[in-house]
């Protein structure tokens, strides 16, 4: 069967990882830097020990110094590391960059991180390693940044492959050569195998793909739940989560309509809270933001205003608040008596969570 859906997968899908970003970022900008070992964080020294490593060179890796330890650990293990506070502005806007050449090749881009996104090339006409080997060249012309592609038919061994030639290189795998590089895997290398699976596979004796391979389907639901059916096709080199294009959700919103049209102010405000829920509700399915609040007002004359709010950081995902927002815009718009027949609320301005999940880094 998994020989059968293997054949069936003609995707053609890069991961494209900028390498070591923000330390590669400043070392651009700053060649005295390339030289010495260099770490993204605060210095513990100026900062009563505080501080945690965004990211490091690869000199200071060498040295054991990896990303989200600790600044004192790190100069622990390597006393010369030079320390440069993270510029997250910098970053985001070198992250706008790279994503606008993305969309030279396709449309189709799922974006993990700042740095990192998966990209469905299938209907562009160009051998998908011709594309990737453009694709590096496009972002090192406009950002002199490098960055690793991986080339498969799905979007786990397209992740292991900009992995596998780190930092600056590409990795195809084929349909031909992928199950033998799934074998050939060391366990700790699959996807969402973390530090307790991996002692549950120590224990068991299970090292790579090839072990893995040979244990049922059953047996890895009895030791994994459903995360076995995971381990079960990652090891058959099978993987058919599609490359989840966010870049076309242009606007996520909702509308009512109404048979008898409202008179009464407070009915407006039960109708705003609700669609306000609903948008809110979908919004954070979709990990999405927005930046613009749009209010949509119909009246019985087919009158429809539409009046819209930008702020330059996303809303609040707070649908209180956002029902608040549309009652400042509707009572302008109708103080006295009126006859409603559409309220909408729509946010358009799309930004990712992830986009904004740079922050959570802003208190290093
Ligand atoms: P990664 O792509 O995971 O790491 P990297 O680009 O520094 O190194 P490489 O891809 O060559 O292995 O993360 C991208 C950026 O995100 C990284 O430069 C800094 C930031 N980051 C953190 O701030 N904290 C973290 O724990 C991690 C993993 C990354
Ligand atoms: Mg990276």
């Amino acid at each position: 069967m998994a020989e059968f859906l293997q054949a069936k997968d003609n995707r053609r899908i890069l991961h494209v990882d900028i390498d070591a970003f923000y330390a590669q970022v400043e070392m651009r900008d700053n060649p005295a830097l390339r030289k010495v070992p260099l770490g993204i964080g605060r210095d513990p020294d100026l900062h009563h020990g505080h501080g945690v490593i965004a990211t490091a060179n690869y000199i200071a890796r060498r040295a054991g110094v990896h990303s989200a330890m600790g600044s004192i650990e790190a100069k622990r293990a390597c006393p010369n590391l030079v320390f440069v506070a993270p510029d997250f502005e910098k970053y985001r806007s070198i992250s706008g960059q790279i994503h606008q050449i993305f969309h030279e090749f396709t449309d189709m881009i799922e974006p993990v991180a700042l740095d990192e996104a998966y990209l469905d090339v299938t209907a562009n006409k160009m051998a998908a390693p011709t594309l990737a080997a453009q694709l590096r060249h496009r972002i090192w012309q406009e950002t002199q940044l490098t960055c690793s592609v991986g080339v498969s038919y799905n979007k786990v061994l397209a992740k292991l492959g900009s992995e596998h030639h780190k930092p600056n290189g590409v990795t195809v795998i084929p349909h031909e050569l992928a199950q033998d590089f799934v074998l050939n895997l060391p366990i700790k290398d699959f996807r969402g195998v973390g530090k307790k699976t991996l002692e549950k596979f120590e224990k068991m004796g299970v090292t790579d793909g090839r072990d893995l391979y040979a244990m049922s389907l059953d047996e890895l639901r009895v030791q994994f739940g459903s995360f076995g059916d995971v381990l079960y096709w990652q090891a058959r080199a099978t993987h058919f989560s599609p490359v989840k294009d966010r870049s076309v959700s242009q606007s996520v919103g909702k509308e009512s309509t109404f048979e008898l049209a409202l008179h009464d102010r407070s009915e407006v405000e039960m109708t705003f809270k609700t669609l306000a829920e609903k948008v809110v509700l979908n919004m954070k399915k979709k990990k999405l933001l927005g930046r613009t609040l749009t209010v949509k007002i119909r009246d019985d004359d087919f009158k429809t205003q539409t009046k819209g709010m930008t702020q330059a950081v996303p809303f609040e995902l707070d649908a209180a608040f956002l029902a608040r927002q549309a009652m400042l815009i509707f009572d302008e718009a109708y103080p006295d008596n009126f006859s409603i027949r559409l309220l909408g609320l729509t946010f358009s301005n799309i930004v990712e969570q992830k986009y904004e999940a740079v922050s959570l880094f802003d208190s290093l």
